[in-house]
């Protein structure tokens, strides 16, 4: 199904396909992200009005649209979790207005955990370290990031796609019914570092 996360209609007609197809839901992922090219470029400072307001509706304000569409077919309770990066809470240069979003987004998943909680649902955050997809390739410097990784963190190796979905997996199971309103780092242990 399309689905325009800046768009109001689109959401809503997704949730009324679901609510008809399967009746309830138990699981949203929430990974997507976009800011404007430029942005991610030069530095933060020069960020533009509009660059700003689009990295933040396309990923931080869409989580929260996605839920309040999502929780009603929860009925048994359920699990919202959603894709961020470190950038968040360090700087990592050129992540730029994507970090203060995913600041947002994060932010926005402790609100949401607190509304929801009484429902059962719980939403949560997978910090993941880099992966080589379709969406970082475009990234100068990349390369060199995946190397960083594989020589600064703890485990010295990157994380694998599957590791991220087995988290998920997680997040969504039983197994983590008492964990709300978290980030849990996926990245072989690259965020305890201090140096
Ligand atoms: O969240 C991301 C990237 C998401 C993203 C990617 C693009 C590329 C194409 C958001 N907007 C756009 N806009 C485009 O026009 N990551 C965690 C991957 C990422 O992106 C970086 C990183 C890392 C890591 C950008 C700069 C520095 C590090």
């Amino acid at each position: 199904m399309e689905c325009d996360v800046t768009k109001d209609d689109h959401i809503a007609r997704v949730f009324e396909q679901i609510g008809k197809r399967f009746g309830k839901l138990h699981l949203l992922l929430h990974s997507v992200a976009f800011a404007p090219k430029d942005a991610l470029e030069g530095e933060f400072v020069d960020t533009s009005r509009e660059a700003f307001r689009v990295a933040h509706d396309v990923s931080a304000y869409s989580l929260v649209a996605l839920a309040r569409g999502a929780a009603p077919l929860m009925t048994g309770g359920g699990s919202i979790v959603a894709m961020t990066y470190y950038g968040s809470e360090k700087v990592v240069p050129h992540y730029n207005v994507m970090g203060v979003a995913k600041a947002s987004l994060e932010a926005s998943a402790r609100y949401l955990a607190y509304d929801l909680g009484p429902k059962k649902i719980r939403v949560n955050c997978i910090s993941a370290g880099p992966v080589n997809t379709l969406a970082a390739r475009g990234i100068a410097g990349f390369t060199e990031m995946l190397r960083h990784y594989e020589t600064h963190a703890p485990l010295k190796r990157n994380v694998l796609p599957d590791e991220l979905g087995a988290t998920g997996v997680f997040l969504a199971s039983d197994g983590a019914a008492a964990i709300t309103g978290q980030v849990i780092y996926v990245d072989c242990g690259y965020q305890i570092m201090g140096m």
